[in-house]
């Protein structure tokens, strides 16, 4: 095995047909020890799961490489090729070295190993990619902490090895490294590489994850969602080598994809924390320039009201994303957030909306009583007037926004049931369904 491996590896990157044919029956069917019959519908200690895009100069190997493995956890496994689509002969190739090929329609990394999951049944579930750039020989190592409490492993190639030609540059220098460092602030975390392909974790790690990213982003997603899920991270260090064939990833498109799911998971950062910072400086800066006469005064003021205006429309955002992000599941309840729920009721929302409208229009009111003489002079009665202009505006879309924020926490419909034939013989139907509106905001 060890023989043919080596043998395989120094051809990496131009074999013929034929020279692979030749390698996988050198490798041989997995040995009765580690076969799992796919006819056995007994669970099995391990799956591999590898995705698949064209890789037949590797994925043979990688199924042997990955049953050799197996054979050395002393486990019962299965080796799962999740197939995208490959026009090449990618699946007879993965099939001849022993794996259990199962198709997914659907282009994207994220979908290929979501496929590759549900075919899977191990209680333990290790995937990597079917380029040979991990070496599945070495499962042993990345499965054992999970014998040692962990629910998750993640193979790390920067705190392992990355071999010559493996990464290029860019993705080892600035993509990967910007992006870890953009994952570990945004969710708080010390992870030493985000986007590694080399994982394994349990079933019910698998379960509670939730996973559901289509594309390249799966992988940032494992990691912030095996975070919020409280599961117990372990790391492992692994070698990277250099990939057979030509890579699937595309950097930019990639590269923001996993920019975009992360920023979309931190409304705090993405909208929160600016929304905070231009109303403080919208605000504040009003009472410096309160009594500065003159038209650039003026401009100021008005640059400045509208600055606290963009400011709350941020924070409503922000507001908003959490609600829902919470309300399906993507973040976790806070003290703040319970908080914010139990004292913003909808009722809430419109008393001080309709305060602040009301208030704001007082002051425009007394101010047209004055006269619209000392306001063109831009002193202090300009700025009372702007900040009554924006207490109307900020009151009115208070006064929306809380109706807005209540729609979350309008109950799904109910699943349909279906109701026994009417009495006209009619088809069977489906019972209406209902919408309740839950505690919360709404009480
Ligand atoms: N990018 C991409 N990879 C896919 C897809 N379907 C399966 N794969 C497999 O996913 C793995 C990761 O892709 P790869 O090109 O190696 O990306 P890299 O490891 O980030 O350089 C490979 O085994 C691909 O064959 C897909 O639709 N897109
Ligand atoms: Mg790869």
């Amino acid at each position: 095995m060890q023989d043919a491996i080596c043998k395989y590896n120094k051809h990496k990157g131009g074999l013929t047909m034929s020279e692979l044919v030749d390698i996988h029956a050198e490798f041989g069917r997995p040995r009765s020890s580690t076969t799992n019959d796919v006819s056995d519908h007994g669970a099995v200690d391990i799956s591999v799961v590898m995705p698949c895009l064209n890789e037949e100069n590797s994925v043979g190997l990688c199924v042997s490489k990955a049953w050799e493995g197996i054979r050395r956890t002393g486990l019962r496994g299965e080796v799962i090729v999740a197939d995208n689509g490959s026009t090449d002969n990618s699946r007879a190739v993965a099939e001849a070295a022993g794996a259990r090929v199962v198709h997914q329609p659907r282009r994207g990394y994220g979908n290929a190993y979501m496929k590759g999951f549900s075919a899977a049944r191990g209680r333990i579930i290790v995937m990597g990619d079917s380029d040979d750039s991990y070496d599945f020989t070495a499962l042993p190592d990345v499965v054992r902490p999970l014998d040692h409490g962990a629910d998750y492993v993640l193979g790390s190639r920067f705190a392992g090895q990355i071999r010559k030609g493996a990464m290029t540059w860019s993705h080892r220098y600035v993509g990967n490294p910007v992006l870890t460092t953009i994952l570990n602030v945004l969710f708080k975390l010390r992870v030493s590489d985000a986007h590694s392909g080399f994982r394994a974790f349990t079933r019910r790690a698998l379960d509670k994850m939730a996973l559901q990213c289509e594309g390249m982003e799966f992988a940032s997603e494992i990691v912030v969602k095996a975070a919020r899920a409280d599961l117990r991270v372990a790391e492992v260090p692994i070698t990277y080598h250099r990939r057979i064939g030509e890579s699937k990833l595309n950097s930019f498109k990639d590269g923001w994809r996993h920019l975009r799911f992360l920023l979309l998971l931190s409304p705090d950062y993405l909208f929160v924390m600016p929304g905070i910072a231009c109303l403080a400086i919208g605000l504040l800066s009003q009472l410096v320039l309160l009594g500065l006469t003159g038209s650039s005064a003026l401009a100021g003021k008005i640059m400045l009201a509208l600055v606290t205006l963009a400011g709350s429309q941020l924070l409503t955002f922000g507001l908003f994303a959490k609600t829902y992000a919470k309300s399906i599941g993507l973040d976790k309840k806070s003290r703040v957030s319970e908080w914010v729920e139990r004292t913003f009721t909808l009722e809430h929302g419109l008393v001080c909306g309709a305060g602040l409208c009301m208030a704001g229009l007082a002051v425009v009111i007394h101010q047209s009583v004055e006269g619209w003489g000392p306001v063109a002079a831009g002193g202090l009665s300009a700025s009372t007037t702007i900040l009554g202009l924006l207490s109307m505006v900020l009151g009115a879309s208070v006064w929306f926004d809380a109706f807005f924020l209540t729609m979350f926490h309008l109950k799904r419909p109910s699943p349909a049931v279906t109701l026994p034939p009417s009495e006209f013989g009619a088809e069977p139907r489906e019972a209406p369904a209902s919408i309740a509106v839950s505690g919360g905001a709404a009480n």
